[in-house]
């Protein structure tokens, strides 16, 4: 723990960099001691207890960090530090982050607040942070180099500016971006309206997150900073299925999701059974003729949509990033595709060598989601999560919108799987299959049948258990 002596000297070095603001030295004086979040679960929203009343966001396997009015200024203490996050059960990552999570917290304000942000920095080497999208003086910036000086290790820097526009944005460092940001440094930042506006609805359900990504070997700890595309973690807030919760509303509930993008690539968003709109950018809100009806929207690097909709159909809905490989956790990646391949015979010799040989993916890969592979220590099969009729076979950016019509008023505990109406679930046709209609009809004749020798296809897959299936 730092000593409030150890803090005051912190805040002195600042002076000269923040001087312009008019930081009084009696604010810094009185640094709010910093809230820290030892669990990776979505906390209930933050209702505020002071200033400005507002309907709070729901951060996905998340938190809104508390404040404390000093004077009319809202005041925040944010942590950079090393933290251990838990992105599945069973799989832990040594981030870097804010207030003991990656991400950091989510800052919530009132359009029109005066807020000052103390920014203390545990990291090995020096940071910023970077208040993406938002309207403030030049020098409340935080890029590193060109608007202020750098936050050293140990020193604690002083944000402050009004939040002038309402919005969604985010935080992160502006100081040895590549690093910090491959590490875990980000957050997410809300602006709610002050009085009723035109663009911005009132909702039942306000859910925040950002999609982020991580290159971390099967086994080990720490992401590789140097990774540009092929990450094998595809994660919200630092998260990845099945370690993502469920978005939970009720039957009618107008939600709206806001999501920003920190990645290196885009990621179309796709959710299932509802038409959304896109209600706002990192700009603002869109103007209403701008909308139209879509079941998915991409995202591309550094930008930040939210969406609306009505949640007016019951049950277990997927929403997840639509780039399949987004849907994979680690050991997804590099392996040949070997469908369709026939390798009894390598097979056969190499079982000769290897009694527990198997082949990947021979059948396509769902086999994978079934087997279980033996897997190092700490990592997590590429596709897992168990649904009410067997395996999900995802993982990374995919989570269920969870629509239930008995949730009572104000409970959005988690409902379980939904129970299907009788007669609403696809089922298995039993009777028996016409003959094939194909190269008798007219016009069939420019690819005339060929004659397939008769032969099955064997096709055997090894199991971990030694038995094999057919
Ligand atoms: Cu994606």
């Amino acid at each position: 723990m730092n000593t409030r002596r150890k803090f005051l000297t912190g805040a002195g070095a600042i002076t000269g960099a923040v001087a312009a603001a008019a930081v009084s030295k009696v604010a810094m004086a009185a640094l709010p001691e910093p809230a820290t979040q030892a669990k990776p679960d979505t906390m209930p929203p933050l209702v505020p207890n002071s200033g400005r009343p507002y309907n709070p966001v729901v951060t996905l396997n998340g938190w809104t960090l508390p404040w404390r009015m000093n004077s009319g200024v809202k005041e925040f203490h944010l942590v950079a530090e090393p933290v251990v996050r838990e992105m599945a059960p069973g799989f832990k990552a040594h981030l870097w982050g804010y207030n003991g999570q990656s991400p950091g917290p989510t800052i919530e304000v009132v359009e029109g607040d005066r807020v000052r942000i103390f920014v203390t920095n545990k990291l090995p080497e020096h940071t910023s942070i970077h208040w993406h999208g938002q309207r403030l003086p030049n020098g409340m910036d935080g890029v590193n180099g060109l608007t202020q000086k750098a936050i050293d290790p140990g020193k604690t820097f002083v944000y402050e500016f009004v939040a002038r526009r309402p919005g969604t944005f985010m935080y992160h460092p502006h100081a040895d971006e590549m690093t910090q940001m491959a590490m875990g440094m980000m957050g997410f930042w809300v602006t709610h309206p002050k009085a009723r506006h035109p663009l911005i609805d009132e909702v039942d359900r306000d859910f925040v997150f950002l999609l982020n990504a991580y290159d971390i070997e099967p086994g080990s700890y720490t992401p590789k900073i140097m990774t540009m595309l092929d990450f094998n973690l595809w994660s919200w807030n630092s998260r990845i299925f099945p370690g993502i919760d469920s978005l939970n509303v009720r039957l009618g509930d107008k939600v709206r999701i806001r999501m920003g993008n920190l990645t290196m690539t885009n990621h179309p968003m796709h959710l299932h059974g509802h038409e959304f709109v896109v209600t706002g950018t990192d700009g603002g809100p869109t103007p209403r003729g701008t909308r139209w009806h879509e079941v998915t929207t991409d995202i591309a690097v550094g930008q930040m949509r939210q969406v609306e909709f009505i949640a007016n159909e019951e049950g277990d809905w997927a929403f997840h990033c639509h780039k399949s490989h987004h849907t994979m956790n680690a050991m997804g990646h590099d392996v040949p595709t070997m469908i369709g391949v026939d390798h009894r015979k390598v097979v056969r010799q190499i079982t000769n060598l290897v009694p527990d040989y198997m082949v990947m993916g021979e059948r396509g890969m769902a086999d994978m989601a079934e087997m279980e592979m033996p897997l190092p220590d700490n990592t997590i099969p590429m596709m897992t999560g168990e649904g009410p009729f067997g395996s999900v076979e995802m993982g990374g950016m995919f989570s269920v919108l969870k629509v239930r019509r008995e949730q009572k008023r104000g409970d959005y505990a988690n409902p379980g799987w939904f129970k299907h109406p009788a007669g609403t679930v696809a089922y298995e046709f039993t009777g028996s299959l016409p003959p094939p209609d194909r190269t008798s009809k007219a016009g069939a004749g420019a690819m005339p049948a060929k004659s397939v020798p008769k032969k099955d296809v064997e096709v055997r897959i090894r199991k971990p258990n030694g038995h094999e299936g057919h």
